[in-house]
C-alpha cells in the first residue's frame, strides 16, 4: 500500500507537447460544459436531479487518457465529464440532460443515466454504489472469457461506506477481476464530510482487509492520475489484480445545482478553489514551460466555447421522444407481454389527463 505524500511531479519534458495540450483542452471542454449546464437548469432546460464534476476535471481526464479502448467505465451519477472524456460528443450528451431523443440514452436516462455502448460506457447510476457489483461483474466476464482490458467503478467517497462497495472488493480480490476501484474523494457525500460519515478517513487504506493494493493519488493533477492508472490498470489486466485509487479533489459547488452548499464555510470553499482549480493550474503548468502561450490558451477558450454552444443549439433543435415511443428501448430482447404502442398511447392520455 502506498500513500503519496508529496504530489508526483512528472517530467513535463519527457512528455509529448500535443498530448499535453490535449489533456488541457478536455479539461476545458469538461469546466465549460458544466458552466453552462448549471445555466441551462437554472432556465429549465435541464429537469430532474443534475450533478456537476466542476473542480474534478483532472480526476476524469488523467483516468481517460490511461484506458484503452476495450476498457470498459461504470460510474455514478455525476459522470457528465467522464462520458465526454471519453470521447463521446458534446451534443448527444447536452441532448440527453435535455431529455431529447437524439441524446445518448435517447433522452430517457437524463443526467444520472448517459451511456454509450461503443464507447464501453456503461453508465451512470443513481443509486449510490450501484454500479459498483456491476463493475466487479463485468470484469469477472472479461477474465472469464479470456478478453483483454479492465474494468473502472467510478465512485465518490460516500459510497465507501455503502455495504456492496465491501462486497464486490471481496469478490473482486477472491476471483482475481481486473478492476479498478476508482474513489473521486472531493470531502463530501452531499452534506455529510469524510471524517463524519467514515470510521477510516485516509480511504486508501479500505482495500487493506481485502488484500487489495490502495494509493493515494492528487486528483487535481492530471498526470499523476493518467500515471498511477496506467500502472495499477497494467498489473489488473495482466495478473487480475483489483486496485483502488483515492483521488483527493474539491468540489466546487454544492452536491447538486439545486444545493445551496450551506454546510461549507464560504471563505473556505473560495480558497479551495483557489489553489485547486485543476484547470487553472495546469494552464499556468503548461504556460511556465513554454508548451502554451497566451494565443493558444486564448483560441482554445474560443473553440471550446463554441463547440459547448453547438452542443446547445443541437440539444434545443432536437425533437422531444414521442409518445408512442414509450416503451421502446425497455427490454434488451422481445419478452412475453411486452407492453406495444397502444398502451403507450393509453398512458399518454391518462397523462394528459384525457382518460
Ligand atoms: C442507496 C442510496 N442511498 C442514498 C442516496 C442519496 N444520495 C444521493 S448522492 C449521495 C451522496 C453520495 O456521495 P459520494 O459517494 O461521495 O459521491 P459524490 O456525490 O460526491 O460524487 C446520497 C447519499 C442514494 N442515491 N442511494
Amino acid at each position: 500500500m502506498t500513500r503519496v505524500e508529496e504530489p508526483v511531479r512528472t517530467d513535463l519534458a519527457a512528455e509529448n507537447a500535443d498530448e499535453l495540450r490535449h489533456y488541457y483542452y478536455q479539461m476545458l471542454l469538461l469546466r465549460r460544459f458544466e458552466e453552462r449546464t448549471s445555466e441551462m437548469y437554472v432556465k429549465a432546460k435541464i429537469g430532474g436531479y443534475c450533478h456537476l464534476n466542476l473542480g474534478e476535471e483532472a480526476t476524469i481526464v488523467g483516468l481517460m487518457a490511461a484506458l484503452k479502448p476495450e476498457d470498459y467505465i461504470f460510474t455514478n451519477y455525476r459522470e457528465h465529464g467522464y462520458i465526454l472524456a471519453r470521447g463521446v460528443a458534446p451534443g448527444p450528451v447536452m441532448a440527453e440532460l435535455f431529455g431529447r431523443e437524439t441524446g445518448v440514452s435517447g433522452g430517457r436516462g437524463g443526467s444520472m443515466h448517459l451511456f454509450d455502448a461503443k464507447a464501453n460506457f456503461m453508465g451512470g447510476y443513481a443509486i449510490v454504489g450501484g454500479q459498483v457489483p456491476l463493475a466487479v461483474g463485468a470484469a469477472y466476464a472479461l477474465r472469464y472469457q479470456g478478453r483483454p482490458g479492465v474494468v473502472v467503478a467510478q465512485m465518490g467517497d460516500g459510497t465507501t461506506n455503502i455495504g456492496a462497495f465491501y462486497e464486490s472488493l471481496n469478490l473482486a480480490k477472491l476471483w482475481k477481476c481486473p478492476v479498478l476501484f476508482f474513489i473521486v474523494n472531493n470531502g463530501f457525500g452531499m452534506g455529510t464530510s469524510v471524517a463524519m460519515g467514515s470510521s477510516e478517513t485516509e480511504l486508501w487504506r479500505k482495500g487493506a482487509s481485502f488484500r487489495i493494493h490502495g494509493e493515494q493519488v492528487d486528483g487535481t493533477d492530471v498526470l499523476a492520475v493518467r500515471d498511477a492508472v496506467r500502472r495499477l490498470r497494467t498489473r489488473a489486466e495482466a495478473e487480475g489484480e483489483p486496485a483502488l485509487l483515492d483521488l483527493v479533489s474539491f468540489r466546487f459547488r454544492g452536491h447538486s445545482v439545486i444545493d445551496a452548499d450551506r454546510y461549507r464555510d464560504p471563505e473556505q470553499v473560495r480558497k479551495g478553489r483557489e489553489t485547486n482549480d485543476p484547470v487553472r493550474n495546469f494552464a499556468a503548468l503548461l504556460h511556465d514551460h513554454g508548451i502554451a502561450d497566451d494565443e493558444w490558451l486564448k483560441s482554445t477558450a474560443i473553440r471550446v466555447d463554441r463547440e459547448v454552444q453547438e452542443a446547445i443549439d443541437f440539444a434545443n433543435a432536437s425533437p422531444d421522444p414521442k409518445g408512442e415511443d414509450l416503451f421502446t428501448y425497455m427490454y434488451a430482447t422481445p419478452v412475453p407481454n411486452t407492453p406495444g404502442p397502444e398502451e403507450a398511447a393509453r398512458a399518454v392520455q391518462i397523462n394528459r389527463g384525457e382518460l
